[in-house]
């Protein structure tokens, strides 16, 4: 019967989700297990080169400090999008070693952006630990130490990928992409220069610029893409389709990252904000400047980018004031409903789990 087909169809939808999430499961382990190897294949001939030895070491311990530790979603993303394009023929051991090996490029280019952010941004604290700046000895070494990071991403890249008809597709596409969060970390320097507070730079336009460039395009289409081309995947119009999803994904969290900086908690969230001591545009300030009366507005101006702590509480009252709490959640059922409909129209040939499953990774997150 009508019925009887209908329990079949959940029931099978039900085993592919709960296969599903056994695979990503043990996709995990295999990505956190093949760490102790990429570290390996970064130094191991060099540590003892007579020359350069010293600096390997050095290398290691960036690598180690500052590589893992975080939520992984990005590089995890690569080998969940592979595993949806490709045929069962394609998911051979070697293909599915590089697609975990492009996800840990993912998390060095994250941490080659981290490291050099948290000087910018003065932060304390990163996954629970001392940013690396801030350990005893490093200062401003870290610096280079970034640029290591970096270097090591094209290092991983020539090793595994090598020879692959992909290859020069994923070089280009990290260059691109570095370039496009370096300009987006640009836009987010420049709109919040220090002790010169100016309340209308911090527009919905100048807000929508920094986070597509500066998080989007390296958090949300980098690791898709790059699975796509991977998978063979190289029409322009299939990257674009995706493109769109997966900016607006990445426009949300951001706003989610700016959110948090104020109202999540560090012991969760492993880093203490400081978007209102550095002028931030944050979405939280663009969002509070619409619905302020001028007497407020006059705090903002009397508070906002200063470093005490008395200026940095008033202005965070002024939020609870103005219940943006529930001005986030609101926005957050409204941009999920969005991301939903956008799936809808441009997913096109691609599997929508893709973007589903991302799209599950973040929504209501508290990290
Ligand atoms: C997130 O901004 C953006 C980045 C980490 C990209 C940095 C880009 C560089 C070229 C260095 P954020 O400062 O809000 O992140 P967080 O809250 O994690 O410090
Ligand atoms: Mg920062
Ligand atoms: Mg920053
Ligand atoms: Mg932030």
């Amino acid at each position: 019967t009508e019925y009887q087909s209908l329990l079949l169809r959940v029931n099978s939808q039900l085993d592919n989700h709960a296969v599903k999430k056994q695979q990503a499961k043990a996709d995990t382990k295999q990505f956190d297990r093949l760490f102790v190897q990429i570290v390996n294949d970064l130094t191991e001939q060099d540590l003892s080169h007579s020359e350069v030895g010293d600096a390997i070491r050095r290398l290691k311990q960036v690598l180690e400090y500052n590589a893992p530790g975080g939520k992984r979603n990005r590089g995890l993303s690569v080998i969940a999008s592979y595993r949806e394009l490709v045929t069962s023929e394609q998911l051979t051991p070697e293909n599915l070693q590089r697609a975990l090996v492009v996800g840990w490029c993912i998390e060095l280019l994250q941490a080659f952006f981290l490291v050099a952010d948290d000087i910018m941004d003065a932060s304390l604290t990163r996954r629970g630990q001392p940013c690396w700046y801030k350990r005893d000895g490093i200062g401003l070494d870290a610096v280079n130490d970034s640029f290591l990071l970096e270097a090591t991403i094209y290092r991983l890249l020539k090793k595994y990928c090598r020879g692959e008809p992909f290859y020069i597709n994923l070089i280009e596409l990290f260059l691109e992409t570095s370039y496009q969060t370096e300009l987006g970390q640009a836009l987010d320097l420049i709109t919040a220069p220090p002790n010169q507070i100016d309340l209308t730079r911090f527009t919905d336009d100048r807000y929508k610029a920094i986070v597509k460039y500066k998080t989007a395009f390296y958090s949300f289409y980098l690791p898709v893409a790059a699975a796509m081309y991977m998978a063979g995947i190289d029409d322009e119009m299939e990257h674009n389709n995706a493109k769109a999803i997966l900016l607006e994904m990445g426009e949300f969290f951001q706003i989610q990252d700016d959110y948090l900086d104020c109202f999540g908690d560090p012991a969760i969230t492993g880093k203490i904000g400081t978007d209102i001591e550095d002028n931030k545009c944050s979405w939280l300030v663009v969002e509070a400047l619409k619905r302020v009366t001028s007497e407020q507005r006059q705090v903002l101006e009397l508070c906002y980018g200063r470093k005490d702590n008395e200026s940095v509480n008033r202005v965070k009252s002024l939020y609870t004031d103005l219940e943006m709490p529930k001005v986030y959640s609101e926005y957050e059922d409204s941009s999920y409903q969005r991301l939903m409909s956008l799936i809808e129209r441009h997913a096109n040939k691609l599997p929508h789990s893709i973007f589903l499953s991302f799209a599950q990774k973040i929504y209501k997150r508290n990290k």
